[in-house]
């Protein structure tokens, strides 16, 4: 009988241990899940230093010359170590881009002071005034072939079908803008790349004022192929 009632009261202990053990418990929950979106960015053309940061006033100062009863060139490189072109294709252009110079107006001119001299006049290879509108003698050379490309801070991107420019002259309504950079439909989707080096030189008319503030706006544009 002793026995008999030992057995029974591990087994109302094992009864009691099953109900609380076997009593569920329910905590509150809900379930959410986490999105998140990345769209391509904006295809870009900027002047950046060596660190990228854009450089505020980007500017090229050609060589300076002495005065001359001759007509003359000078040169300047656009694209240096501390004012390269830096372009970025963040998925934006995916069939390709180009990259192009001009100036502000196709009427544009090296302005200063007492008078300017022209950019875009092929006649007398530079030297002379032809019958664009205005009277002024003098013509640009921009050569891009010369330049020098490489890969920014992408990791896996690269230059390939990636074609430089070739040189070209200014001519007042038959070439205004210039072909710096034109990137196939084969280049990359996403990457960065810097570009340095872009010769360019300017014949200076003959018997042209001294003055030291002669300046031409210039634009630098990239557009999706
Ligand atoms: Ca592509
Ligand atoms: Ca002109
Ligand atoms: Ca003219
Ligand atoms: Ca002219």
């Amino acid at each position: 009988m002793k026995y008999s009632k030992y057995i029974l009261n591990i087994r109302l202990f094992v009864f009691i241990a099953f109900i609380v053990m076997g009593v569920p418990v329910t905590f509150a929950q809900i379930n959410t899940q986490f999105n998140q979106t990345i769209n391509p960015g904006v295809l870009s053309i900027g002047i950046v230093d060596s660190l990228y940061a854009t450089v505020a006033s980007p500017s090229v100062t050609f060589g300076a010359v002495n005065f001359s009863v001759a007509c003359q060139t000078t040169n300047g490189t656009l694209g240096t170590s501390s004012q390269q072109l830096y372009i970025q294709n963040p998925d934006a252009a995916d069939n390709g881009w180009t990259i192009s110079i001009a100036a502000n107006s196709v009427t544009s001119f090296w302005d200063g002071t007492p008078a300017g001299y022209d950019f875009n006049d092929p006649s007398g290879s530079g030297c002379a005034d032809g019958d664009d509108a205005d009277s002024l003698k003098g013509q640009m050379t921009v050569n891009p072939s010369v330049g020098t490309l490489a890969v920014g801070r992408c990791l896996s991107c690269t230059v390939s079908n990636i074609s430089l420019g070739s040189q070209a002259s200014f001519n007042e309504g038959t070439l205004d803008s210039i072909t710096l950079l034109n990137a196939a439909a084969a280049s990359n989707d996403v990457g960065d790349w810097i570009f340095r080096g872009i010769a360019l030189s300017q014949t200076i008319p003959s018997e042209q004022a001294v003055a030291s503030d002669y300046y031409i706006p210039m634009v630098v544009s990239i557009v999706a192929n």
